[in-house]
């Protein structure tokens, strides 16, 4: 049976948390806000609008709506530098192998991310090709928690959302992918990830024979 398995990025795919939080950072620091590394964990699979309003609730500013999206363009000019250094030794280990996997079982593949830059980066990575669709932040108007960015790439594969497979490292993700009614697998911390079906440390922990379970396993 073909199923579809949609897969984050952030978190998942690369670890571009790093870059969001340098360039957060400098931000931050120019508008006199204190930002830790913990805060950024908050602002994990958080649309770039959402993160600035957080940001500046955290530092308890307020700003005009002028320089709101000249900081937002800012913020992602630094960002799309740190990116366009990127190479395909950033790709999280073992998710090749996963990818190459699914293709050879004839599975759908999909991008879920709330990234508008998900494409690019997908490119430094040269794992553009592996996606049958991409659906990035470009292309939803609700962010995660709300399934929309996932029931969007069901649909493009031609796939219920019962035999959709969701990848995702952040509890919004996961959140996301239980309300779209999709098996929901966490990459990272048990701890912080428990509302997800199943739970491993990173691809590593995910062996062929788990694969085939999931393509003839609904979500019930
Ligand atoms: C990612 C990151 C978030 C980031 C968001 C928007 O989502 O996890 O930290 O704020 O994309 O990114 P951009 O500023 O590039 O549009 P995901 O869903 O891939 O984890
Ligand atoms: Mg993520």
């Amino acid at each position: 049976m073909k199923k579809a398995f949609i897969f984050d990025l952030d978190g998942v795919i690369v670890d571009t948390a790093k870059y969001h939080f340098l360039a957060w950072q400098n931000l931050a620091t120019s508008l006199e806000i204190s930002f830790s590394e913990e805060q950024n964990e908050q602002l994990k699979g958080v649309s770039r609008v959402r993160s600035l309003e957080k940001i500046l609730e955290w530092g308890g500013k307020t700003i005009s709506e002028e320089r709101f999206t000249k900081l937002m363009s800012e913020k992602n000019e630094e960002y799309l530098n740190y990116i366009s250094r990127m190479d395909t030794s950033e790709i999280l280990p073992d998710v090749p192998r996963i990818l190459d996997y699914l293709i050879s079982k004839e599975q759908g593949v999909a991008l879920g991310s709330a990234s508008k830059n998900a494409r690019i980066i997908l490119e430094k990575v040269e794992l553009y090709d592996k996606f049958h669709s991409i659906v990035d932040g470009t292309n939803v108007s609700k962010a995660k928690p709300d399934p929309e960015v996932f029931l969007i790439g069901a649909e493009a594969l031609g796939v219920s959302p019962e035999n959709c497979v969701v990848f995702e490292d952040s509890v919004a993700g996961i959140q996301a992918a239980n309300s779209a009614n999709m098996i929901s697998i966490g990459i990272g911390n048990p701890s912080v990830l428990h509302e997800a079906d199943y739970i491993f440390k990173d691809f590593t922990e995910i062996k062929e024979e788990f694969i085939d379970t999931l393509v003839t396993t609904q979500k019930v």
